[in-house]
């Protein structure tokens, strides 16, 4: 097993990763820029480096500092967390060329899963079912018209390079098909680098439904259930839960299996996540993340196993200690993403604690490196804590949820913590009836309503 880690990132995950490592007697090495000197994590760690300042292009994206800050350190691995460089195929290669082994996927599997194109044949491959769209990528626009028309109309246009749907437009009829094609081309070179776009069959009202997978070196593979991420607004998820309110019995087992499987064929190792869409009883592939996923513990919760233990024992080529049939998953779990935002605006409102207090009992986990006296720095994303929130049923999370939100005090600045207690008394919500629109919707109302008065 691995004496120390590195763990290349910041905030709430640098301290979830830093609580397994404890756990396993592995040291740890925190990295920091000079915005995150006083930050949690950073006090919590067996050792800390500074890499350099604000800016994450010169501190959490800094390839060269964080090899160095490993190499001076004598770490044996590096756990890059989510965002950042997690995601990065060189960024990986690199870490293993330095001698450190990368707690993640291999280097290729994140290249492969990296471009939307290559997974989507990969996985098609290996009896994956994806959205009907085009083999490959679209270049010719009257050759995409025919494509577009066979597959029937409204399709989206997709980058190969996607991401937080950026480069994806749709085109509801022939017309318009010209137009699209060339926005969603343009706006994924320019965020991109890379102006590749194909064709799906659009899909109105699905939810978002991921499955969590767990694959050991040796040709292991299981999956820990579905997780329901529907309920996200312009692109960023704001409560996950697991299992999905929308999946009978039989539809869990069949997805379980398919998605096993096709893990099993692509010779996939480590942690990742399985994208689908599901509409009328149908699951759609759309894409794979090859990271640790923000939403992980409604997994943990439900399942009772440690997702980052896991990730470290496979990558030091331990093999899983247990099959697919001693994963049993119990109860339902929901979290809530708590950012420093106004929670009508969503503007990032940063700023300094002065009144902390987090919720507690039975079934109530906050993963969060806030403290009182803690200032927020602006250079970084908004989301300053996690509550997660167990329940034998549905409904006892529901309620336990609730009560927590109401229990958690955060003072000094602005949170959404409010918009999670006005969802909670949403009858579509309440019922689990919602797709990826719904929230959109829900969100637009409440400021309507409040213009109205
Ligand atoms: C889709 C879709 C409908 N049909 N693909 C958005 C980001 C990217 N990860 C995939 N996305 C979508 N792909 C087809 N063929 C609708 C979306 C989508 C979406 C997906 C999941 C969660 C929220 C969403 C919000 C808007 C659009």
């Amino acid at each position: 097993m691995f004496e120390k880690v590195l763990i290349a990132n910041r905030g709430e995950i640098a301290l979830r990763i830093q609580r397994s490592c404890r756990e396993m007697g592995i040291r740890t090495v925190a990295v920091h820029s000079t915005a995150d000197a006083d930050a949690m994590y950073v006090h919590l760690s067996n050792e800390a480096v500074c890499i350099g300042p604000p800016a994450a292009k010169d501190s959490y994206l800094n390839e060269h500092a964080i090899l160095t800050a490993a190499a001076i350190s004598n770490v044996d691995a590096i756990h890059p967390g989510y965002g950042f460089l997690s995601e990065n195929a060189a960024f990986a290669a690199k870490v293993e060329e330095h001698g450190f082994t990368f707690i993640g996927p291999s280097p290729e599997h994140i290249r492969v899963m990296g471009d939307k194109i290559e997974a989507r044949k990969i996985v098609a491959e290996a009896g994956i079912p994806c959205v009907p769209g085009s083999d490959g990528a679209i270049t010719d626009v009257d050759e995409a018209k025919k494509i577009a028309k066979d597959i029937g109309y409204p399709v989206l246009i997709k980058a190969a390079a996607g991401g937080g749907g950026r480069g994806m437009k749709v085109a509801h009829t022939p017309d318009e098909f010209e137009e699209s094609m060339h926005i969603a081309s343009s706006e994924a070179l320019s965020v991109f680098g890379n102006g590749e776009v194909y064709l799906e069959k659009y899909l109105g009202t699905p939810r978002h439904i991921e499955m969590q997978i767990l694959a050991d070196n040796y040709g292991n593979v299981v999956h820990l259930g579905e997780r329901d991420c529907s309920l996200q607004r312009r692109h960023q998820k704001l409560l996950e839960e697991a299992p999905s309110p929308a999946l009978n019995a039989e539809q869990r087992e069949k997805i379980g299996l398919i998605a096993t499987e096709a893990v099993k064929k692509i010779g996939y190792r480590n942690v990742g996540t399985m994208e689908f869409l599901f509409e009328d009883g149908t699951f759609y592939f759309i894409e794979m993340n090859t990271r640790l996923q923000v939403e992980h513990p409604v997994t943990e919760m439900i399942c009772g196993i440690d997702l980052v233990r896991e990730m470290i024992r496979v990558a030091a080529g331990a093999p899983l200690d247990f099959t697919q049939e001693d994963v049993n998953i119990s109860g339902h779990a929901i979290e809530c993403r708590i950012n420093a935002e106004n929670p009508e605006t969503f503007m990032p409102c940063p700023g300094t604690v002065d009144v902390y207090h987090a919720p507690g009992g039975l079934g109530v986990r906050v993963d969060s490196g806030l403290y009182a006296g803690y200032t927020v720095p602006p250079h970084y994303d908004s989301m300053i804590a996690k509550l997660i929130v167990h329940g034998t049923s549905r409904n006892e999370c529901l309620m336990r949820l609730k009560r927590s939100l109401r229990e958690f005090v955060i003072d000094g600045l602005e949170t959404t913590i409010p918009l999670h207690q006005r969802l909670m008394t949403a009858p579509e919500f309440i019922n689990g009836d919602y797709d990826i629109h719904w929230l959109e919707n829900f969100v637009d109302g409440q400021n309507n309503d409040k213009n109205k008065d």
